[in-house]
């Protein structure tokens, strides 16, 4: 036993690994179940009781080297690490994969409908999302009692003479804007806007809209039909086709309800359409001559259109999304459905 102690003892010594997996290797044969340290306790059970002091020492020496044997092993590589030889990492396994990400419908169908404005040449413009009651009620013919400037409707930061608030809808940015730009203005304003309600498939207390704004000398109610139907063509496909519906805004007048063909059902009616083969896409009208006035445009010589959509609402007609709330779980089941789309 003393000679195998000793011969074990010298190879130890001798030891040598390039990596992880000749250490690992190194410690199974022997400090495993059936490694040679291990057999070697093994067979101190069968030595006389007056050797076994002197054994158990040089065991426990000859277990103690193992370890501090491969602990200095795993240091070596440790520090050829840098250049990677040797290092236990093999270079040539491809890398680790990462999921990467994919843009979410809502920023696709945004940039989609920007950039179809784009083209009939609008520009682009942002503004704050905070706002004061003027740029987002006063300045657009809300009158004092009107309900979308009750605490039910809108979120407020401050209350009182002057209210701070979450706009509402992003005609705050368009007032901004024709209280500034010089006319002509032709312009398209996507943003988050922000209303008290409850969360359903439906509704969501954030979403998003493109509003869009032209005046000039002599805009008519033809020429915001035509550029909404160019937009329905480019959105929904060559053959889509709209239908206008008297509506109501405090902004417009006249305004109308804009619908596209069901391109479900191809106009048969479906579940989607509710029956009808149209489908609600948005709201538009003439700017009311109050509220050019308002932001100090002679509304004797200008006139001009607007219009507003829900960014959301689009992209559940493009995609068929069911409900809502979809958009705003980050489910990445539901995220990656839209890897392909651009
Ligand atoms: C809509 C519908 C109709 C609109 C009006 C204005 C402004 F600032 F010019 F008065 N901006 N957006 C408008 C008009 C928005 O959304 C459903």
């Amino acid at each position: 036993m003393e000679n195998k102690i000793a011969d074990l003892m010298s190879r130890i010594e001798a030891m040598k690994a390039s990596n992880m997996q000749e250490i690992e290797d190194l410690r199974v044969k022997l400090l495993g179940k059936k490694g040679e340290v291990t057999a070697l306790f093994d067979e101190f059970r069968t030595v006389p009781p007056e050797s076994k002091r002197l054994f158990g020492q040089k065991l426990n020496a000859l277990k103690n080297a193992a370890h501090s044997k491969l602990e200095s092993l795993k240091e070596s590589l440790g520090s050829l690490k840098q250049d990677g030889a040797g290092s236990g990492n093999d270079l040539t396994m491809p890398g680790t994969p990462f999921e990467a990400g994919t843009r979410h419908p809502i920023s696709i169908t945004r940039s989609e409908i920007i950039s179809i404005f784009r083209k009939f040449g609008y520009d682009v413009m942002e503004g704050p999302e905070i706002e004061d009651d003027w740029h987002v009620f006063g300045a657009l013919n809300f009158p004092p009692e009107h309900p979308a400037r009750d605490m039910q409707d809108t979120f407020f930061v401050t209350t009182g003479e002057n209210p701070i608030l979450l706009r509402t809808h992003t005609s705050s940015v368009q007032v901004r804007a024709m209280e500034t730009l010089p006319l002509p203005i032709r312009i398209v304003c996507p943003g988050r806007v922000f209303r008290n309600e409850a969360i359903s498939a439906r509704a969501h207390c954030i979403f998003h809209q493109v509003e869009g704004l032209y005046i000039d000398e002599g805009v008519s109610f033809a020429d915001m039909k035509q550029a909404i139907l160019l937009f329905a063509r480019e959105m929904f496909g060559a053959d889509a086709k709209i239908r206008m519906r008297p509506s109501y805004f405090p902004f417009t007048e006249p305004s109308a309800e804009v619908d596209v063909n069901c391109n479900i059902c191809k106009g048969k009616g479906c579940n989607i359409c509710k029956g009808t083969g149209w489908l609600e896409i948005m709201g538009c009208g003439m700017v009311d001559p109050n509220v050019l006035e308002a932001s100090g445009i002679d509304s004797k010589k200008y006139s001009g259109f607007a219009f507003g959509m829900g960014v959301e609402r689009i992209a559940m007609l493009k995609w068929q999304v069911k409900d809502l709330r979809e958009y705003f779980e980050n489910d990445l089941r539901f995220l990656h459905e839209f890897e392909t789309v651009i």
